[in-house]
């Protein structure tokens, strides 16, 4: 008995490694866009992002309610909050990456009014691996006090 017992343990492990070798996917949620106030500068957008089993990059955000989505990061130089343009953000396996006010966003160039209206607008997140992942984004219009990128100069 003990003997069968250890030998269905031995046979049951890999079993079990093989049907759970499915680890969390990668996806991105709690998207939102913070809309500027002034029609003519962009609006910021954050998000999380969630690793999957293998490492990939962010290469790319877009959406047709808008002109142009560029990534950027924030950072101190001199002193000051300046923003660099980010080609591809890193997205380590199972680890979480988040755009959060202060930090990585989107810079959201031209938002289609009717777009506004309707209150969400859907991003396309581009990784390296291929995955092509549609995220809707709540748009938080200006006004509250969650707007310290407003007041940011956008330009590079
Ligand atoms: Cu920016």
């Amino acid at each position: 008995m003990m003997r069968l017992a250890r030998l269905a343990a031995l046979i049951a492990v890999p079993l079990a490694l093989s049907s759970c070798a499915d680890p969390a996917p990668l996806y991105v949620d709690q998207a939102w866009v913070q809309l500027n106030a002034n029609p003519q500068a962009p609006s910021s957008g954050y998000f999380t992002i969630h690793g999957g089993p293998e490492a990939v990059q962010l290469r790319d955000v877009r959406t047709e309610g808008a002109l142009r989505i560029e990534m950027h990061d924030n950072a101190m130089k001199d002193g000051k909050m300046t923003m660099t343009p980010l080609a591809a953000v890193d997205v380590p396996a199972q680890t979480k990456v988040a755009f959060a006010p202060g930090g990585k966003h989107l810079m959201i160039f031209g938002i289609n009014p009717a777009v506004v209206k309707e209150g969400t607008i859907s991003l396309m997140f581009l990784f390296s691996n291929g995955d092509r992942l549609p995220v809707d984004a709540t748009i938080k219009t200006a006004g509250g006090d969650a707007a310290p990128m407003n007041a940011m100069d956008h330009a590079h």
